[in-house]
């Protein structure tokens, strides 16, 4: 009896130490694990913003799943020369550029494409790696094998990309931007699917918490400018794209970006590649439609798909004349000093804004 005491006090004083020992972002991991083990992920309520203030001044909105213990990891994370990084504001079409991406440097592989999702061919950095909804996260990226080529998703601002990359150009990073009207709508319809994010409320609160920069990660305008910026001094190791040039010509973007990433394609390969990432392809597709994440109750397809419209100017099925009136004002006077323009409708009527 003695012995079995001693025994249970001294393994559970090695689990304490062990997990005292842990980073802060381990142990976090360590909670949700078991919290899933257990079911508890489903029964929480949907998070609230707060406002974080991040180690190197950078003042940003969080939800539950984007805690600050990880951006400060993520801050001090390791690079490597052959990373491939796609960054975006969500909801501007990272998916499809992962999808892309991954082709051109895996030479149109896309047997391996279809039987891999994307979510175990891409790590995610600012997630912790213990959310089976989110794929690999931090850690699975950390431990890559170093003998294959890591491909990083983020959402992350700039000011908060891990030091090696905001001070100077690592491995090969490619930004999509969309039009911002398009790029709300697309969120206030995530938000109202995805139960890892707060409450959206309706489409008129949503959209004025857009254009004040009050959701997660902050505002669409600070986010894309710094960006944009950043890529102008940084075009041999960074690259720009907008979302509705992939929708104009796919294939002339595919080949611009087999070129910055340095890898020759056939023309059938190009063509194969644009054929697998059209939008009816990709969402039929269960390896990039996130059916799986869709299963693990955390987005509800039932509210919205995650493969959604994937058009250009569903926004005027949202925005009143009103609205659309007031955005525009406020859009002009906000990038009244960009070099950066937008495209908010394509077709014979394209007009640039
Ligand atoms: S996330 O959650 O931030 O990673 O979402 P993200 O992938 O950035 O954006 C999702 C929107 O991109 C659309 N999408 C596409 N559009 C055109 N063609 C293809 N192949 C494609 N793949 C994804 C997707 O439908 C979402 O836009 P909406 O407007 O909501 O349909």
């Amino acid at each position: 009896m003695i012995v079995l005491v001693t025994s249970i006090i001294v393994v559970a004083f090695a689990a304490v130490c062990w997990i005292l020992s842990m980073r802060p972002i381990d142990r976090i991991s360590l909670v949700i694990r078991f919290a899933t083990k257990l079911g508890l992920h489903n029964i929480f309520s949907r998070p609230e913003l707060y406002q974080a203030t991040i180690s190197n001044g950078y003042r940003v909105l969080l939800s539950g799943r984007l805690a600050s213990y990880v951006l400060e990891e993520a801050l001090n994370f390791k690079m490597r020369p052959d990373d491939v990084i796609v960054a975006t504001y969500t909801k501007s079409g990272t998916t499809w550029m992962q999808e892309i991406v991954w082709l051109v440097c895996n030479d149109a592989d896309i047997k391996t494409a279809k039987a891999t999702g994307l979510l175990d061919r891409y790590g995610f950095l600012e997630v912790p790696h213990a959310m089976p909804a989110f794929g690999k996260g931090f850690q699975a990226l950390e431990q890559w094998p170093t003998d294959k080529r890591r491909f990083i998703k983020t959402h992350l601002p700039f000011q908060l990309l891990p030091y090696e990359l905001q001070t100077q150009g690592r491995g090969k990073m490619i930004c999509v931007a969309r039009n911002p009207k398009d790029n709300c709508v697309s969120f206030y319809h995530f938000h109202r699917m995805n139960k890892v994010l707060p409450d959206p409320g309706s489409w008129s609160d949503f959209l004025s918490k857009f254009c004040s920069g009050e959701l997660m990660l902050g505002s669409w305008f600070d986010y894309v400018h710094k960006y944009w910026q950043v890529y102008q001094n940084r075009k041999d190791s960074m690259y720009f794209v907008s979302y509705e040039s992939l929708k104009r010509d796919l294939k002339k973007e595919i080949e611009n970006l087999a070129k910055f990433l340095e890898r020759d394609l056939t023309h059938e390969q190009i063509d194969a590649i644009a054929k697998h990432c059209s939008f009816s392809s990709m969402s039929k597709n269960q390896a990039t439609n996130y059916s799986s994440v869709a299963r693990s109750g955390v987005m509800n397809f039932q509210t919205s798909k995650f493969m959604r419209k994937g058009e250009v100017g569903d926004w005027k099925n949202h925005f009143t004349i009103n609205q659309n009136d007031a955005f525009d004002r406020m859009y002009r006077e906000r990038t009244k000093d960009w070099t950066l323009e937008f495209e908010f409708e394509l077709g014979n009527d394209t007009a640039k804004k």
